[in-house]
């Protein structure tokens, strides 16, 4: 990764209930921690987090009708990052899902294109070109993040060593490619 000056590192949704032993553990998510931490030592000009950050009552929840377990209530522990991600260097963080009758899996934007959320202003300002997107889940949060980056205009790569999805198909990854997302060991 040579030139880092007008590059951001987006950490999507490493939280306790994406990870094994959590409310919908993603598998093998632990296995990214180590990359993201010596990711997240590079000379980025800026980092930022996500987290999925959602209302007791949310309607992605299956006892409110959604297709997903309770997972994520803002501020429980499930919610919070796990204690061997170093978060020192992040200097963003951006709560997603926060309204309780539309979920977000991109970091960027709610799933309706309805609310925004900071990240896209916060890449604006520092004179981001291209992110490099990592964390949960391959296949929902990190995959609809890369999609809106790369439609906001940004240079999107996702590492591979870095992300893990719930159920990735090889169409979600084609789809992925076709698009212009780099995806990178
Ligand atoms: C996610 C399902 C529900 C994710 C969030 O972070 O990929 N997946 N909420
Ligand atoms: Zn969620």
């Amino acid at each position: 990764m040579a030139d880092l000056k007008h590059t951001a590192l987006i950490i999507v949704d490493v939280q306790n209930d994406f990870l094994p032993g959590g409310a919908l553990a993603v598998p093998s998510g632990n296995d990214i921690i180590k990359p993201i931490n010596e990711l997240s030592q590079k000379s980025f000009k800026l980092i930022a987090a996500s987290q999925d950050w959602h209302p007791k009552n949310h309607c992605s929840f299956s006892d409110q009708g959604g297709p997903w377990p309770t997972h994520c209530v803002a501020r429980s522990k499930g919610a919070d990052f796990p204690q061997d991600l170093n978060t020192d260097p992040i200097q963003h963080f951006i709560h997603k899902g926060i309204h309780q009758e539309t979920d977000s899996y991109s970091a960027f934007f709610d799933n309706n294109h309805v609310y925004t959320t900071p990240l896209h202003a916060i890449l604006q300002e520092n004179h981001i070109k291209r992110v490099v997107i990592t964390g949960l889940a391959l296949d929902y949060c990190v995959a609809a993040t890369a999609r809106d980056a790369l439609e906001a205009g940004y240079k999107t790569d996702i590492i591979l060593s870095a992300t893990r999805g719930i159920n990735p198909s090889e169409e979600l990854l084609n789809d992925m490619k076709s698009r212009g997302i780099n995806l990178l060991e």
